[in-house]
């Protein structure tokens, strides 16, 4: 199935939402395992990142790319959801106020979602009063922020702030490309994670260390 999956990172660079359908149903259909297709979406979209930042592609062909991902997203998500039972915990996820980037954030949300969580996402441009709004009412367990530009991590830095300030008992993870472990420190999260995959991990962690 390399080939198959080759063709759908192809298409992701390329922004062919049709193709990226076609490939990710017939994956599926195939029997791989959906981490393996999120991998190849990964990969797809990672090289788009980078010409985007070397000025080789524009805002445009970054959204039709986006949206094939997305496309191939929506078929993952059943898949990747239909193991699993009542989940014991809750999420609440979102992308800092200020910042609209939601891609990484959907990949963690489902990858989160996957590992049996109960996942409730906010959206972008969140301000702390609707982050804080939410933990009260769905009394999560973990909170995981997102922000993509060096500009947004101040609203990061304050929604965490405001979140102590609030006296939820939450724990907080944070991430998103510009976030590091030292900043994620620096502003009082309990946690970080580069990816999505060990998003889930420090998940998993932070929820243990709450338990014990
Ligand atoms: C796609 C994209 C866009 C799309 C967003 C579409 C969407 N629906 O998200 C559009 C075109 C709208 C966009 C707009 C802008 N963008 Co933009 N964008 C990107 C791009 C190319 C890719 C980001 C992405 O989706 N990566 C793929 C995902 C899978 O990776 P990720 O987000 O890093 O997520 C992973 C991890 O970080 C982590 N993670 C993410 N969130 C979280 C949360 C938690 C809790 C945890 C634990 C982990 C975690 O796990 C994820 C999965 O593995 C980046 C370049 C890049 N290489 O990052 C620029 C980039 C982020 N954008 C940039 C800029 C400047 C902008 C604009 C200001 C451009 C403009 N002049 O209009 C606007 C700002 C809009 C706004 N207010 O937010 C700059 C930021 C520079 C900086 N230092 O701040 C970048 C770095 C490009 C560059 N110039 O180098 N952008």
């Amino acid at each position: 199935m390399e080939p198959k999956l080759n063709e759908l990172s192809e298409a992701i660079k390329a922004g062919r939402r049709k193709e990226a359908k076609l490939a990710t149903e017939e994956l599926l259909a195939a029997g791989v395992a959906p981490e393996e297709v999120m991998s190849a979406l990964s990969a797809g979209m990672d090289d788009v990142g980078r010409r985007f930042k070397a000025n080789e592609i524009f805002v445009p062909e970054v959204l039709v790319a986006a949206r094939a991902m997305q496309t191939s997203m929506n078929l993952l998500e059943p898949v990747l959801l239909s193991v699993g039972s009542e989940p014991e915990h809750t999420v609440v996820i979102g992308t800092v106020e200020g910042d609209l980037h939601d891609i990484g954030k959907n990949l963690v949300a489902m990858m989160v979602k996957a590992a049996n969580f109960k996942v409730v996402d906010l959206g972008t441009n969140v301000s702390p009063d609707a982050f804080i709004a939410a933990l009260r009412e769905h009394r999560a367990a973990v909170i995981g922020l997102s922000a993509l530009l060096t500009t947004t991590m101040p609203a990061m830095r304050r929604t965490v702030e405001l979140i102590r300030e609030s006296g939820v008992a939450v724990k907080v993870m944070v991430g998103g490309a510009p976030i590091t472990q030292q900043f994620a420190q620096e502003i009082g999260a309990d946690g970080y994670a580069p990816d999505a995959a060990s998003a889930v991990d420090e998940a998993k962690r932070l929820i243990a260390r709450t338990a014990a």
